[in-house]
């Protein structure tokens, strides 16, 4: 890559928008050199000399034996996630994603967010049990080793609490980095049962409307899903990535509901009765429920609309000197696909089209890219992202408009609106340092 000093400059640069914004065409490698582009003297990249290379002590000797199970290197002891309630008082806890340290769309399992009303239940797989009854021709109780040989489905899939990134509800920009802003989203590949499939074998009494689901934890979680939506894409999910489905993430057994709103995709899960009407438990006619400005709230509110944000560069991963950057982020919509996302570093004034990475996949995260030089100076970044449907993921003036913003205190954990989806705008200063803002 170091074809010598003089080519220490972007060469051919193609821009697409103010403020150093390039051609995505530039992730092709083509037209840039980006040892230079990277490092203009603190030195990401040097020039190779031919002499053999020295060895550092790890070369020198036998290295640890291989574990059973393997954890990241002790160099990535600092990509955890950030919890809320680590004593666990009686409360809600959560665990969110550090979203700044990832690349991919795949969340790895250790660092799914998490949020548990009641503390993470240890559930003996060997007595749990699923009950489907209600409006049903059959009711029926089923073990977890007789699902295991159902025939079973994977899905890529996000997960999203209603309340992530409601500290944007505030009318002043908090200062908080993406995994407190936006930490309570992640994706997986989820497999298990398709919820179609045992619905087909219990039979369902025309005068079903609604599937009540409910978790085996304290709590007894309960929310009321539309049928429509148990007979379309839910699943019964029992494994994640792979391997059994984390206790965080409802051990030995989880409802997933593509695209809907955290909340309803209740762990733990033991139970599912259809019936007419929905229950109006705890968690829809109150924790969850979306306050409009006029003091009214949605009845339900099921849908995670089209979304999008900056993973990095965002605050707390500093720019140490002008040059090249990848500025890359994560898109998702719980309508389908992700169609286009619109990159902008001048905060808004002007946009260039990231680059979406294979696979685009409805309903899980899509990861774009955007080449950008940077200047020194200052800006502002910006993402915007339009799903399959033609839904554009609004602006915070067009959110504000209709959903409204608080004046209350700047507590990351504690807004009570939800469905968040406008744009966030992280500025980065002088320094390279970057910080939450309203642009
Ligand atoms: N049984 C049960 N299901 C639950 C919860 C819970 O506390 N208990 N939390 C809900 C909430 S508020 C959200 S946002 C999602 C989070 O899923 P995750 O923890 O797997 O990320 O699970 C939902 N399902
Ligand atoms: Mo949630």
């Amino acid at each position: 890559m170091a074809h010598g000093s003089e080519t220490n400059q972007l060469t051919e640069p193609e821009f697409v928008a103010g403020n150093g914004l390039l051609h995505r065409r530039a992730l092709l490698g083509r037209g840039i050199v980006f040892a230079g582009a990277v490092s203009t003297g603190l030195g990401a990249v040097t020039a190779a000399a031919a002499e053999p290379l020295s060895d550092a002590p790890w070369s020198l000797n036998v290295g640890t034996p291989i574990p059973a199970y393997q954890t990241p290197s002790r160099f990535e002891a600092h990509v955890v996630r950030t919890r809320d309630n680590p004593d666990n008082v009686p409360r809600n806890s959560r665990a969110r994603t550090p979203h700044q340290m990832l690349k991919g769309i795949i969340t790895p399992n250790g660092l799914h967010f998490t949020i548990c009303h009641g503390g993470v239940p240890d559930i003996d797989p060997a007595q749990h049990r699923l009950v489907i009854h209600g409006l049903v021709r059959r009711p029926l109780v089923y073990t977890v080793e007789a699902l295991d040989r159902y025939p079973m489905v994977s899905r890529i899939g996000f997960v999203e609490c209603g309340g992530n990134s409601a500290p944007l509800f505030s009318n002043q920009p908090i200062q908080a980095d993406v995994q407190a802003l936006h930490g309570l989203t992640s994706c997986s590949e989820w497999t298990g049962v398709l919820l179609s499939t045992l619905l087909e074998e219990t039979g369902i009494d025309p005068k079903a409307k609604w599937m009540i689901a409910e978790g085996a934890d304290s709590p007894h979680l309960s929310r009321s899903v539309p049928v429509a939506k148990g007979l379309d894409d839910a699943m019964i999910a029992m494994y994640q990535n792979g391997e059994r489905i984390q206790p965080g993430q409802g051990y030995p057994m989880r409802l997933w509901l593509p695209g809907y709103e955290g909340n309803m995709n209740v762990k733990y899960l033991r139970r599912i009765k259809l019936t007419e009407e929905p229950a109006m438990s705890y968690y829809e006619s109150r924790t969850y429920s979306q306050i409009l400005p006029n003091g009214k709230a949605y009845r339900f509110y099921f849908l995670q609309e089209v979304k999008s944000f900056i993973s990095s560069p965002s605050p707390g991963l500093k720019l140490k000197e002008p040059g090249y950057y990848e500025i890359t982020g994560v898109a998702y919509s719980g309508t389908g696909r992700i169609a286009k996302v619109m990159v902008s570093a001048d905060g808004g004034k002007s946009w260039g089209e990231a680059a979406l990475q294979a696979p685009i996949l409805p309903k899980a995260f899509t990861r774009f890219r955007m080449p950008w030089r940077w200047n020194g100076g200052p800006a502002i970044l910006q993402s915007r992202a339009w799903d399959e449907g033609g839904n554009a993921q609004p602006t915070r003036a067009q959110f504000v408009a209709l959903r409204g913003e608080t004046t209350k205190p700047p507590a990351v954990t504690d807004f009570p609106s939800q469905h968040f989806n406008a744009i966030t705008s992280w500025a980065v200063d002088a320094k390279g340092d970057l910080r939450h803002v309203y642009a």
